[in-house]
């Protein structure tokens, strides 16, 4: 009976000492980093000065309508109307781009890629990849 006290009030010891060796341990710092929400928008400044064209998308119409570029060339797609639109069609699935929102794509493959913007989907649009 005697071992028995003695074996619990050791285990109670080992316990009892249990947090006090876990709480010497540093808890890492909380890094709640509230960059999450950024929108889905390249920044401008990535573009360089060859291989990347631009196309704005004013008065509900892509200006250029019609783009000519070299297989690798990066497009960048800027809504300057309040109006929200997108750029759609073969490769291109922008996100709904409100105003002063842009959307980039590299092409990798030669070919003709006629888009739309599916809000409204008068405004067409045509990238010529040589
Ligand atoms: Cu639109």
């Amino acid at each position: 009976m005697k071992k028995i006290i003695t074996f619990m009030s050791t285990l109670v010891v080992i316990l009892l000492m249990l947090p006090g060796c876990s709480s010497s341990y540093p808890t890492s710092p909380s890094t709640n980093a509230p960059s999450a929400t950024q929108p889905t928008t390249p920044s401008t400044s990535t573009k360089s000065p060859t291989g990347a064209q631009s196309i704005s998308i004013k008065g509900f119409a892509f200006s250029p309508t019609e783009l000519t570029i070299n297989k690798g060339d990066t497009i960048t797609w800027t809504n300057e109307d309040s109006t929200v639109h997108n750029v759609v069609g073969g490769v291109l699935h922008s996100n709904d781009l409100t105003k002063g929102q842009s959307f980039s794509y590299t092409f990798t493959e030669t070919g003709t890629i006629d888009y739309i913007c599916t809000h409204h989907p008068s405004m067409k649009g045509r990238i010529l990849v040589k």
